[in-house]
């Protein structure tokens, strides 16, 4: 089940292609989920357009329509402004964002039936820069929506789970986004471990028990273990209450698993694909399969 964090869509002109940010904590698999998504579309033949926003990356797997790394080089700006590499990243991320009308330049007038976009490797570097929300609005051209990738490691603790559901809705309030979120990598999960975080997901009575045992076997005192699952699940309670269902999609780079639950998104969002490509996931599955 694709849960979707829904926000109105300002303008649509039909002609240019839904735009979907790829963000999520560091490693979490965001260029590995770009380069799969169009080899994937390839063979449907959905034509989708890759963009790195990543100066750090060391190197990307798909082929990218535009590269960030030919307007600002890492190393680079860590020479010129002597900075080490947080900092370098930081200003990296600012220089980029101040360019965006130039980045905007150089992929006006493609055509292509989905714009995906690989963002940098922190997510804070992306969505809690002032100058990033302003590289959104340019590309995004108000159809733009966010894909939140779950961790799968950190995924595994209630805690862990919590705080990346937190994360995801700061960086939806903060980008204005539609959002959706996909638990990344699971193909490295445990069909068991899975199950448990897919029903975190979806019941916060039975994430609210797990978070109130973790904090109980982390010999936290009972008041203290009582605010955190107080804290957390009224967080949760509230977002649930305003539409902001936490909800997770299990995506796999290896297996291809979600693919076309990305693509539906974009689809559900935006409206659909000109043409007979214009299924969704379980048709395009059926396809395939
Ligand atoms: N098994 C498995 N490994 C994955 C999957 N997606 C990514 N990985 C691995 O996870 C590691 C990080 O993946 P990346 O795609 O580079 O993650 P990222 O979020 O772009 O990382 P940064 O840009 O450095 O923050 C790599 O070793 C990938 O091979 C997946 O679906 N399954
Ligand atoms: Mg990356």
């Amino acid at each position: 089940m694709l849960t979707i964090i829904p926000t109105p869509v300002s303008t649509q002109d039909g002609t240019t292609p839904p735009v979907v940010f790829v963000v999520g904590t560091a490693g979490a698999g965001k260029s590995s989920l770009v380069t799969a998504f169009q080899r994937w579309a390839r063979f449907l033949e959905i034509d989708v357009l890759a963009i790195n926003l990543d100066p750090g990356a060391e190197r990307v797997h798909y082929d990218p329509e535009f590269d960030v790394r030919d307007l600002v080089s890492l190393s680079d700006v860590m020479d010129e402004y002597d900075l080490g590499p947080n900092g370098a990243q930081i200003l990296a991320a600012d220089l980029v964002a101040a360019q965006a009308e130039d980045v905007f330049e150089e992929i006006e007038g493609i055509s292509g039936d989905i714009l995906i976009i690989d963002t940098p490797g922190q997510v804070e570097l992306f969505a809690f820069r002032e100058a990033s929300s302003h590289l959104v609005q340019v590309l995004g051209r108000g159809m733009a929506c966010l894909v939140f990738l779950f961790d799968p490691m950190l995924s595994q603790t209630p805690s862990g789970f919590v705080s990346q559901m937190l994360l995801s809705s700061i960086v939806h309030f903060r980008l204005g986004l539609p959002t959706a979120n996909f638990l990344s990598k699971s193909d490295l999960l445990e069909p068991d471990v899975l199950e448990r975080i897919m029903e975190w997901g979806r019941n916060l009575d039975i994430l609210e028990a797990a978070l109130y045992e973790e904090s109980t076997s982390q010999r936290f005192d009972a008041a203290t273990t009582g605010q955190r699952s107080e804290f957390a699940i009224g967080q949760l309670r509230m977002m649930q209450h305003a539409s902001i269902v936490p909800g997770l999609v299990p995506l796999s780079s290896e297996s291809e698993d979600g693919m076309a639950d990305v693509l539906t998104f974009a689809q559900t969002v935006f409206g659909g694909m000109s043409d007979a490509r214009d299924g969704f996931a379980g048709d395009i599955e059926h396809e395939i399969g």
